[in-house]
């Protein structure tokens, strides 16, 4: 289900738990701030998810929150982790679904990083 991003965090989320290290998950980037995944139902040959590892839902929480250095780390994981998969060579989509209008389903601000193939248009 498509989650309210309005409501508080939610700590039982399964980010939240992959960032404390109670769930598995196949990283591939990490700094201070962020993480890079491997989504678990990939939708393309490519599909990564950068996570900031602090407490955010949404990309206005997290701007009116977080710290100049948070939001830099989200952005740096983003382009490195497009760069070690090599998606950079070939082109990507970056795109984050906020809310339940956008069909946003975990409830800790995500980024998603497509590749691996033609991409298509961006809305269907
Ligand atoms: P969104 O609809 O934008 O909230 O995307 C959530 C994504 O998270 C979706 O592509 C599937 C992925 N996902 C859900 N649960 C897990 C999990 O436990 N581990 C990983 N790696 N990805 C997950």
């Amino acid at each position: 289900m498509p989650i309210d991003h309005t409501q508080p965090y939610d700590e039982t989320n399964v980010f939240a738990k992959i960032l404390r290290g109670e769930l598995p998950a196949r990283k591939v980037y990490e700094n201070q701030h962020a993480v890079v995944i491997h989504d678990v139902n990939p939708l393309a040959p490519v599909h990564l998810l950068a996570l900031p590892k602090g407490p955010y839902v949404s990309w206005d929480d997290f701007s009116a929150r977080a710290s100049d250095a948070e939001m830099a780390a989200l952005t740096r994981a983003v382009g490195e982790a497009a760069r070690l998969v090599e998606a950079s060579t070939q082109g990507y989509r970056v795109l984050s679904n906020v809310g339940k209008r956008a069909g946003q389903e975990v409830p800790h601000l995500h980024v998603h990083i497509f590749g691996g193939q033609p991409l298509g248009p961006m809305l269907s």
